[in-house]
């Protein structure tokens, strides 16, 4: 359904700071306190009914605020989830365009490839390994639309969880045997490490987050999760800011490492 009222001016203005990469305040703290997250909702989906006009193919969804890390940094302790689109993704090598998006942001996360659709309610994380074709390293370019990632839940999840690029890691891994629990990453930013932390931080298992998200987009109408769509699970550890010049190294236990510089 087409966007209206008060809506439709959020979507506006979001994308209004989107193009011409300009930040905002809340909506929830200034003239929109009633915002839902129904609302909410329903503002980030006309992102993808833009981008599909577009011809730009939404090729999976990301989950956020699923680790302690991120939901303390943010003061915001309920997951949410965005739309991750074709024109997002980057390559392992590829440098990131620290210069134009205002606030920077990265974050290592697992990336789930699912063979097999998952249809809430109900589904367990046994099952999103069951229907999982393979896990990938992945790393997120986050970019708040608002200023200093002051928001609220509505405002996040209106503003596509501040969604910008992601690295899809070129290392995936078919196999069942990596304990997604106990697997240690390290974010190193020009040599020195900056964060670290294990997958078990993403709910106790990565997968928790699929089976989340299948769970919510049952709850709310819109499933089920396709096959062929990709999940980024959640920042493991705090976000860590990005400047031009900045070198930029993940590793992932089992997962190999994923290196780029911005600029
Ligand atoms: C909201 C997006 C959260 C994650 O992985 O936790 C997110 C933000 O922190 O700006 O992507
Ligand atoms: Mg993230």
């Amino acid at each position: 359904m087409p966007l209206s009222g008060t809506n439709r001016e959020i979507f506006d203005t979001l994308q209004d700071a989107i193009q011409n990469n300009r930040t905002l305040s809340s909506f929830v703290d200034t003239d929109y306190p009633d915002l839902s997250f129904g609302d909410a909702y329903e503002i980030q989906a006309e992102f993808e009914e833009i981008a599909s006009a577009e011809g730009d193919d939404r090729i999976g969804y990301k989950m956020g605020l699923t680790s302690r890390a991120k939901q303390e940094s943010m003061g915001l302790s309920d997951p949410v989830y965005g739309r991750l689109f074709e024109s997002q993704v980057l390559s392992e090598g590829e440098p990131l365009d620290a210069a134009t998006p205002p606030q920077p942001r990265v974050e290592p996360e697992v990336g789930i490839k699912l063979e097999e659709p998952l249809a809430g309610p109900g589904v367990t994380g046994a099952e999103v390994l069951e229907a999982s074709a393979y896990v990938f390293p992945s790393v997120e370019v986050l970019n708040s639309r608002y200023e200093n990632y002051d928001f609220n839940l509505p405002d996040v999840i209106a503003d596509n969880t501040s969604a910008h690029r992601f690295y899809v890691g070129s290392r995936i891994s078919e196999s069942h045997d990596i304990d997604l629990t106990t697997m240690g990453v390290i974010v190193e930013k020009n040599g020195r490490v900056a964060e670290t932390g294990a997958g078990g931080a993403i709910l106790g298992n990565p997968v928790n987050a699929v089976s989340g998200l299948a769970n919510l987009l049952a709850r709310q109408g819109r499933g089920p999760l396709e096959a062929g769509q990709l999940v980024l699970t959640g920042g493991i550890t705090d976000a860590v800011p990005v400047e031009p010049g900045d070198q930029v190294k993940v590793t992932f236990q089992d997962l190999g490492s994923l290196s780029f510089v911005c600029q």
